[in-house]
């Protein structure tokens, strides 16, 4: 039988596995009435195909097709929106159907007419979310209390409040309120929980949510310490307990609680996902477990964090990242 027959008739029997990042799923199943043969079918939704690759690491090396991204941003219409401040997101079906048939690029967009894809708008966005959002190289770099001291602690000091309006919406219950599914706002003990706009809301097999704690003295990992304990720990039980109540077929145990240092964002969150997701953030260097934090300064010694040296992972465009690296002793 030819390919294009086999899929046709194949009938599954059960899916193996579905990898919610690679946005691929594994079929167990038989073509058309074979008796004696089982089969896997894996389907794997294609690249948008419009960045080719280049062998060089500078940006501007790389190529790419704005003709066929304005084709694909013409045929856009969404559902389901949200919007916070700046940000703005909505799944969308791009009715992409390319002029030429055998054009290979935004395949995946046409393959399945139910598969979406999610639009996040930053407008108007600024030079960091640019760098942030641009290819760049990833470093490591071991940030001592004096490099924070001297560097780290005036870049946050001098990052713009505006940058965290949209934080300051989820606190003050000016946006995402519905998306809200526990909040206390006790300003010692106190945090806000709700999915992370990274998340469809959806899939339990990527569920991720974020929590912002209400002291808006608050502002990284650096400054925790014994006295956030009861914070901590709160956060966790909480949280788990929440996330429970609103999703009764999700094993909680499968839960990760973790901070990233540096957070894009300087107000203390914690980022809750099921531990199975593979994804970027949860890279060692980046991701600090909660449990590990909290047993640092309940075990450990009550102000680890303003003496440790912390190991980061920071992009070659992040403003920290020159700063740090020619920092001298
Ligand atoms: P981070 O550790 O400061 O930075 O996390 P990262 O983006 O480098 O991980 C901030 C988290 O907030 C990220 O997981 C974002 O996906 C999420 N996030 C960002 N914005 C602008 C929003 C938003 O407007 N709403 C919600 N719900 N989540 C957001």
């Amino acid at each position: 039988k030819a390919f294009s027959e086999k899929v046709r008739t194949f009938i599954p029997i059960e899916i193996l596995n579905e990898d919610t990042s690679k946005k691929s799923v594994a079929i167990l199943g038989k073509i058309s009435n074979e008796k004696d043969f089982v089969s896997i079918l894996l389907l794997e939704k294609s690249a948008f195909g419009l960045l080719h690759e280049s062998s060089s690491p500078n940006p501007n090396a790389v190529n790419f097709d704005l003709k066929q991204v304005e084709q694909f941003l013409n045929s856009y219409h969404h559902s389901s929106l949200t919007e916070n401040d700046i940000y703005s997101w909505a799944d969308g079906s791009p009715h992409f159907l390319p002029q030429n048939p055998v054009e290979k690029k935004c395949k995946s967009l046409y393959m399945f007419e139910s598969c979406g894809v999610k639009y996040t708008l930053i407008h108007p966005a600024t030079e960091k979310h640019i760098s942030k959002h641009s290819f760049q190289r990833l470093f490591t770099i071991l940030e001592t209390v004096q490099m924070y001291q001297a560097v780290t602690l005036d870049y946050i000091k001098n990052d713009p409040i505006s940058r965290i309006q949209w934080v300051y919406n989820i606190l003050e219950s000016k946006a995402e309120t519905d998306k809200v599914i526990y909040r206390n706002d006790d300003p010692l003990d106190g945090f806000v929980l709700l999915p992370d706009f990274k998340w469809d809301g959806v899939s339990l097999s990527s569920l991720y949510f974020i929590a912002f704690v209400t002291d808006k003295s608050i502002k990284s990992l650096r400054d925790i310490s014994f006295s956030n304990l009861t914070l901590l720990k709160t956060i966790k039980s909480k949280a788990t307990q929440a996330i429970s109540a609103k999703y009764p077929d999700f094993d909680v145990r499968q839960l990760s609680f973790y901070v990233h240092y540096h957070p894009s964002y300087y107000l203390f969150h914690v980022h809750i996902t099921n531990v199975n997701i593979d994804s970027k953030g949860c890279i060692a260097g980046r991701a600090h477990l909660l449990d590990a934090i909290i047993d640092n300064i309940e075990n450990i010694r009550p102000d680890y964090y303003q003496v440790a040296s912390i190991p980061l992972i920071l992009g070659e465009n992040h403003p920290l990242y020159t700063k740090l690296v020619n920092y001298k002793n």
